[in-house]
């Protein structure tokens, strides 16, 4: 039988080493239930638990994208997870409530951010996203692009902004818009759609596919009358030449996560900061600020130092919530602490017990 993994970017991951047979692809998640692709097709999955304490004690479990490995208990269809391959990048976001890491995806070659031009655009989302990816290929797509009565308008607009940025306008009514994205999907690459709920992502997808796989909200209407959606799988092959591409619930927010983010979008202005005459520049009213000469000489472009200060100080935010995430940590392990102490307790409490009873019967 051919391996099903050849589908699913096994090949850009592990290159000329060894898939051993153990080895799946995490393809969903949701609350505690994991779905996985293996060799031989989908199985619904757990972690084994030794690796959930792991995960629970450094605050990472696996997410959708990632590679792992895998047991099937005898007579069982569940697979139990028990091994994470090291990523080789991740798209991540902070959890507001606890400042916890939740990431979005994994082991991605090119991140599409999409934007609707009707309404959803947004210029500081979109500083935000490239700000906290890192490490993937990034292309702005401006979707529904039929809606609007100048896209090319928009895309200029962005594109002075960020000129290293690739940008498409696409619309899935005018199929020759996605010609221009097709180059993206290759061999055992995976491509990951990004954006606010509403945008198009999933019908993007159906549209590259050729078929209605994923849900879309206007297709909700029509499973009333029995069309047969997909919705637990959120990695979908587009065939074996042409690699994966990840399908994400709606982010209303990007909390930034990694603390070294920004290097991928701001590399002039990170350039430009080493010459401010203060090393503790704030870059607002100083003296000998780059930055500030640099909008003067016209080298920069006011709309690129807004995004990056906005940036900066949502990265102060980020620290605060890294912080956050220490404590929350620091307690769970206290309070599992003294939940095996008092196991512990208990336990001595019982054997001393039955020392006792048998003290009696002796
Ligand atoms: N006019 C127009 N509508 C679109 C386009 N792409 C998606 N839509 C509509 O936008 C709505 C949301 O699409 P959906 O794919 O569910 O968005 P998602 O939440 O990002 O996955 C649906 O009603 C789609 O039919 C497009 O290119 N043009
Ligand atoms: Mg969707
Ligand atoms: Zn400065």
């Amino acid at each position: 039988m051919k391996n099903n993994l050849l589908n699913y970017g096994v090949t850009s991951f592990f290159e000329e080493k060894e898939v051993k047979a153990n080895v799946a692809r995490i393809s969903f998640f949701s609350g505690h239930s994991y779905r996985i692709i293996c060799a031989n097709g989908e199985k619904e999955a757990v972690l084994k638990g030794s690796f959930k304490k792991e995960c629970e004690l450094s605050g990472s479990y696996p997410a959708v994208g990632d590679w792992v490995e895998f047991s099937l208990p005898q007579n069982s269809t569940v697979a139990v997870i028990n091994f994470l391959y090291e990523r080789k990048n991740k798209i991540s976001r902070a959890i507001l409530e606890t400042g916890m890491e939740q990431i979005i995806a994994s082991n991605i070659d090119t991140a599409f951010i999409c934007m609707s031009l009707n309404k959803n655009f947004n210029l500081n989302r979109l500083s935000r996203y490239l700000f906290a990816i890192q490490n993937v290929n990034i292309v702005l797509l401006l979707t529904k692009s039929d809606l609007s009565e100048n896209p090319e308008k928009a895309k200029s607009l962005i594109q002075n902004i960020y000129p290293k940025l690739e940008i498409f306008c696409i619309s899935i009514y005018d199929p020759q818009t996605l010609d221009g994205i097709r180059k993206f999907f290759t061999k055992g690459k995976t491509c990951v759609v990004l954006g606010s709920s509403g945008v198009g992502k999933s019908s993007l997808i159906n549209a590259l596919m050729g078929e209605e796989l994923l849900e879309t909200k206007a297709i909700n209407k029509k499973i009333d009358k029995g069309v047969h959606t997909t919705t637990s799988r959120q990695i979908i092959s587009l065939g074996e030449e042409l690699g994966v591409i990840i399908d994400t619930p709606g982010i209303k927010t990007l909390g930034i996560w990694d603390s070294d983010s920004g290097a991928n979008s701001f590399e002039d202005v990170l350039e430009l900061k080493e010459n401010c005459l203060f090393r503790n520049c704030t870059h607002k009213n100083e003296k000998g600020c780059a930055l500030l000469e640099a909008i003067d000489a016209g080298l920069l472009d006011k709309e690129r130092y807004d995004a990056y200060m906005q940036l900066i100080f949502e990265d102060r935010i980020k620290l605060k919530r890294q912080n956050r995430q220490a404590k929350f940590l620091k307690r769970r392990a206290e309070k599992s602490k003294s939940a095996k102490r008092k196991f512990k307790e208990k336990r001595n409490i019982k054997q001393e017990l039955a020392e006792f009873e048998g003290d009696l019967y002796e």
